[in-house]
């Protein structure tokens, strides 16, 4: 066949193009589908946790994320001992690496966190001062790290983990040497007001939040952490939502995570279902398979989270849902616990889970 000189440099052309756009392919993320996503479904922004070396580590890590995603939480890249090694010294670079990476793709940051009783500096473990030198390094700490982001994140956890599982009051390194707190050691009960108030100070414009785990289970934590935000928000001190983490597994209550979620919303503040992750495995079974009944369960606790927090929290308090990353090779809990586990919406090859098909459904129906 014979194809004319004008046809010919079209169709030369054409191959050019083919050829550029599959050697793009190969270093661009994978093409969004259009498949309903969890952020084109949800009626709220939809978060993960992200880490800044997995980003850089996996096209399919970084495609799964923009396409199913429009909100990021650091993972472990703001935390105290990451951004503040050395008094003083300060490392943002792999906070800013998440920070731009979502800013490019157009995603909220949601940044976490500035005071924990864990992922301290040994320089702060160990630091020697009266009550103002303490004083000092916390304020420090959180005004030069507010202000770095200042403009550039949406929100920040506050205060994580500040209340005690077994009787509600703070945790205190005085009274408990094992998971207390060097902040409430050393600063009194009123640190966590104080800690919102330099945030504030130095990001007047960021939403301020409280975050913790084990709200569904009511009792005396929930009851301490809804007085806590509710005398903050008295007070006027600058606090804008609280974070219920969500470390839940398959058999948690259903009626728990309604009462919680409900009375979190009767606060007026936004509720923010911040580290969602459902366990399979909370027994540790050495000799688990991940069943299609297991994966039923799951699907099933996924889906009823969303339909209740669509119901239960107005739509102006819904600061969103966030998983604590989204495939289970990148889970926490798998590690921590030293179990196999299953947590998350996705499974290692990127696989989209019975669990996100739960949760698309809980979104929309
Ligand atoms: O998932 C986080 C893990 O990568 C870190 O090593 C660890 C310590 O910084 O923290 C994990 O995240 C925790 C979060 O900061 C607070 N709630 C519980 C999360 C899981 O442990």
């Amino acid at each position: 066949m014979i194809i004319p000189l004008r046809n010919c440099c079209c169709f030369v052309l054409l191959i050019n193009v083919l050829l550029f756009a599959g050697a793009c392919k190969k270093k661009s993320n994978p093409a969004p589908t259009a498949d309903p996503t969890l952020q084109s479904t949800a009626p709220f922004l939809m978060g993960s946790a992200v880490g800044s070396d997995a980003i850089k580590g996996s096209y399919n890590y970084q495609g799964t994320l923009i396409n199913e995603y429009n909100s990021v939480t650091s993972d472990y890249q703001l935390k105290f001992d990451w951004v503040e090694p050395q008094q003083g010294v300060f490392n943002y670079a792999d906070g800013d690496y998440i920070v731009a990476f979502a800013t490019q793709h157009h995603m909220r940051v949601h940044a976490h966190n500035f005071i924990w009783h864990q992922a301290l500096p040994n320089w702060v473990i160990n630091f020697q001062g009266d009550s103002l030198a303490w004083e000092n390094l916390f304020k420090t700490h959180i005004e030069s790290e507010a202000t770095h982001y200042k403009g550039q994140v949406a929100s920040w956890d506050v205060v994580n983990e500040a209340i005690r599982d077994d009787d509600g009051t703070l945790r205190n390194k005085d009274v408990n040497p094992g998971d207390g707190s060097i902040w409430r050691q050393h600063l009194g009960a009123d640190y966590i007001a104080r800690a919102f108030q330099y945030a504030h100070e130095a990001d007047p414009n960021a939403l301020l939040f409280y975050n913790d785990y084990g709200q569904e289970w009511g009792g005396v934590k929930l009851d301490s952490i809804i007085a806590l935000v509710t005398s903050l928000k008295n007070r006027g001190i600058p606090i804008s939502g609280v974070g219920m983490q969500m470390h839940i597994d398959i058999n948690a209550s259903n009626a728990g995570i309604t009462a919680a979620l409900k009375r979190l919303a009767a606060t007026g503040l936004k509720v923010h279902i911040s580290e969602l992750d459902i366990s399979v495995n909370p027994n540790n079974d050495p000799n688990i398979v991940f069943t299609s009944d297991l994966q039923t369960t799951q699907a099933a606790k996924y889906r009823f989270i969303a339909e209740t927090y669509r119901a239960t929290v107005p739509a102006a308090q819904q600061y969103g849902i966030t998983t604590w990353e989204f495939c289970d090779a990148d889970s926490w809990i798998p590690a921590f616990f030293h179990r196999k586990d299953w947590p998350l919406l996705f499974d290692s090859d990127y696989k989209k889970k019975a669990a996100y098909f739960g949760l698309l459904k809980g979104l929309k129906d």
